[in-house]
């Protein structure tokens, strides 16, 4: 790289921490430049690693994620810039660990509030080492048409006006970021455009100040003119001064020092930047700007006639044959992104999934239309949030009620059950509950649990179509088909399930019809003429009451009934209630520190 050079068209970054917009900014600029290599190598996320996608022009590429600053620094040797987007609290010790890397030559440090002392620091260590630092408290800077650090500059349509996808012949410097998109503009409106522009930040104490970049515009022959834009407070600009006196400074420079404005207080302002304050009449706007003026430099009059002033300087130059003609090209446009086309309207594009029963965009999720606020407001209990999210509407309480009340007696059946000897039998395999819950869950299913839908469907159909309990059940056994809903392990005609008697209770109390309940106990009438155990049992019982309150609330019509017997929503209460003791089984397994489980020999019928 020539004298004086910080950047190229070739130079890559380390960019520290994962900020997705300046890191994308900087890749769009490469495109529109015409860079063959992507500017950002990789990206420290402290501790974590893979790769992060982006978009470099109209393709995804895939950048690597490092966990540390060495492993990055190993990784891509040939990256020797660090863009430090780390916050103010662990900028200084970021910096530091880069600075120390062999293969960083340029720190550019973004936060603003670094500690002094940290900066001092800092920049003992660069100035020892030969390393350059931008900033502390600085969007960063700009080689045209070669390099961007973060934000610089802004966005793409402002990089385009101002030209900076290609070189000009003006060096920039200013102490403001903010204040240096402007100066990006008005030199692109009256120069052939900046060859490179830097914003040294605000601090007391920047990294590098403005007269190291002066010196080294100096020595980049693409240079042919300077800008500076200093600001009150501080001495950085007497630095200049001193160089311009002495001769180290051959091109024209134009200066400005803001903050001439500063006089019309009676007490001392404090600026925008930590720096920015006039501690005497020396560090005062006029002071610097008169200094700068009688050193060399050209200053104008005010900062309304530092654009007349820079169009001057460079129209001597072109004039004078020393500003070689720019080759203009138009640059490639960046794809907008999918997010923005939508937003403004330019685009539509179709959804991949389609959802009815919530919505989480708005100030507070809504379940069918009902905000978070309602639910808690208003007493909703889980048979009201089950009745929004699974029928999308708000059921009467009798029915909510039964919800709630078949979600508590189907909670646990003890621990000899299949569901729960699964949970039990993983839990003390030492897997973790969702394991231990899932395995469980999985045994619910046509004998266990999960016969509910099937017995709604049956007792409807059957019901329906008016058939009495003999052909229906004898209709099933031609099928072989065992009635869903009928038969228990222990439970008998001399043993009631309780859980059944209970549910019909409140059936009976709240239901304005119980005629599927009603069939079903006359099936079971039939099953126990033929054996003690074909009681209705809980499965059995909520299908033909489900079928009851679908029918008798006047909430659904005969399709969405029919729909949802045919989807099956019911095993999905079962399933819903079940959860909860299987989760508790698994707990009390781990509390109780159970080993691992083997089934004994004694138990087992060993046989050819
Ligand atoms: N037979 C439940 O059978 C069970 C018959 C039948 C006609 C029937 C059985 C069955 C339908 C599915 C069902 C839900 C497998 C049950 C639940 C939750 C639980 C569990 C808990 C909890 C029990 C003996 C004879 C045979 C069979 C005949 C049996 N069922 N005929 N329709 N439904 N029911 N499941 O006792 O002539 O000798 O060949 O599949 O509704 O899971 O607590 O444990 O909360 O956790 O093993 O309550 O009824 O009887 O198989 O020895 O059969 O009766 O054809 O006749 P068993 P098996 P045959 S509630």
């Amino acid at each position: 790289m020539a004298t004086g050079q910080l950047f190229s068209k070739t130079t890559q970054a380390l960019f520290y921490n994962y900020k997705q917009l300046p890191i994308q900014r900087m890749l769009d600029f490469d495109f529109l430049c015409g860079r063959e290599t992507p500017s950002v190598a990789g990206i420290i996320n402290p501790g974590s690693d893979g790769f992060q996608k982006l978009f470099f022009g109209q393709e995804e590429i895939a950048i690597p994620v490092h966990p540390t600053i060495e492993a990055a620094c190993n990784a891509h040797p040939t990256a020797d810039v660090f863009i430090n987007f780390a916050s103010f609290r662990s900028a200084a010790a970021s910096s530091m660990s880069a600075l120390k890397q062999p293969t960083i030559r340029v720190v550019a440090i973004i936060a603003e509030g670094v500690p002094e002392s940290d900066a001092k620091q800092l920049i003992s260590y660069a100035r020892a080492n030969n390393k350059v630092i931008i900033g502390p408290a600085t969007v960063g800077g700009i080689q045209a048409g070669a390099f961007k650090i973060g934000d610089t500059a802004g966005t793409i349509d402002n990089i385009i006006q101002c030209k900076l996808y290609r070189p000009g012949s003006v060096g920039f410097v200013s102490k403001s970021g903010g204040m240096s998109n402007e100066m990006y503009n008005t030199i692109a409106r009256v120069t052939d455009g900046i060859y490179e522009g830097i914003a040294i930040g605000g601090d007391v104490f920047p990294g590098s100040t403005l007269s190291d970049h002066i010196l080294r515009f100096n020595n980049i022959p693409q240079v042919k003119m300077m800008v500076v834009l200093g600001e009150l407070g501080g001495k950085d600009e007497y630095s200049l001064v001193e160089a311009l006196k002495q001769g180290k400074v051959q091109k024209p420079i134009v200066a400005w020092v803001s903050g001439t404005c500063a006089r019309l207080f009676k007490s001392e302002v404090q600026f925008g930047h930590a720096g920015a304050k006039s501690g005497g009449e020396l560090e005062s706007a006029q002071a610097k700007n008169q200094a700068l003026r009688e050193a060399g430099a050209i200053v104008p009059t005010s900062y309304e006639a530092l654009e007349s002033a820079i169009k001057e300087a460079f129209d001597k130059l072109a004039e004078e044959g020393k500003i070689s003609p720019v080759t203009e090209f138009t640059p490639p446009s960046i794809p907008e992104d999918l997010k923005t086309a939508i937003k403004s309207g330019k685009v539509r594009a179709p959804t991949h999934i389609i959802s009815t029963i919530s919505d989480d965009r708005g100030e507070e999720p809504c379940y069918a239309g009902v905000p978070m606020s309602t639910i808690v407001e208003q007493g909703y209990g889980v048979g009201d949030v089950i009745s929004l999210l699974w029928f999308k509407r708000s059921l009467p309480r009798y029915c909510t009620q039964f919800i709630e009340i078949c979600i508590m007696l189907c909670a646990d059946h003890g621990p000899c059950v299949s569901g729960a000897h699964n949970s039990i039998v993983t839990a003390r395999a030492g897997k973790d509950l969702v394991s231990s819950l899932v395995s469980g869950l999985l045994t619910i299913g046509p004998r266990f649990g999960g016969a509910i839908d099937d017995a709604a469907r049956y007792f409807k159909d059957a019901y329906d179509r008016n058939l009495t309990p003999y052909e229906f059940v004898e209709g099933m056994k031609k099928k072989g088909i065992r009635v869903p809903g009928i038969g228990h392990r222990i439970k008998s005609r001399d043993n009631r399930d309780k859980r059944v008697q209970l549910l019909q209770k409140y059936a009976h109390t709240h239901f304005p019809s119980v005629k599927y309940m009603e069939y079903a106990c006359q099936v079971e009438t039939y099953t126990l003429s033929k054996a003690n155990n074909l009681v209705l049992n809980v499965d059995g019982a909520i299908g033909s009451l489900f079928l009851d309150l679908l029918s008798g609330s006047g909430m659904f019509t005969k399709q969405e009934i029919d729909e949802i017997v045919e989807i099956g929503y019911l095993n999905g209460l079962f399933v819903l209630a079940r959860s909860i003791g299987l989760i508790g089984h698994t707990f009390d397994q781990k509390r109780l520190k159970q080993p691992l489980y083997r089934h004994p020999w004694e138990d087992v019928l060993y046989t050819k």
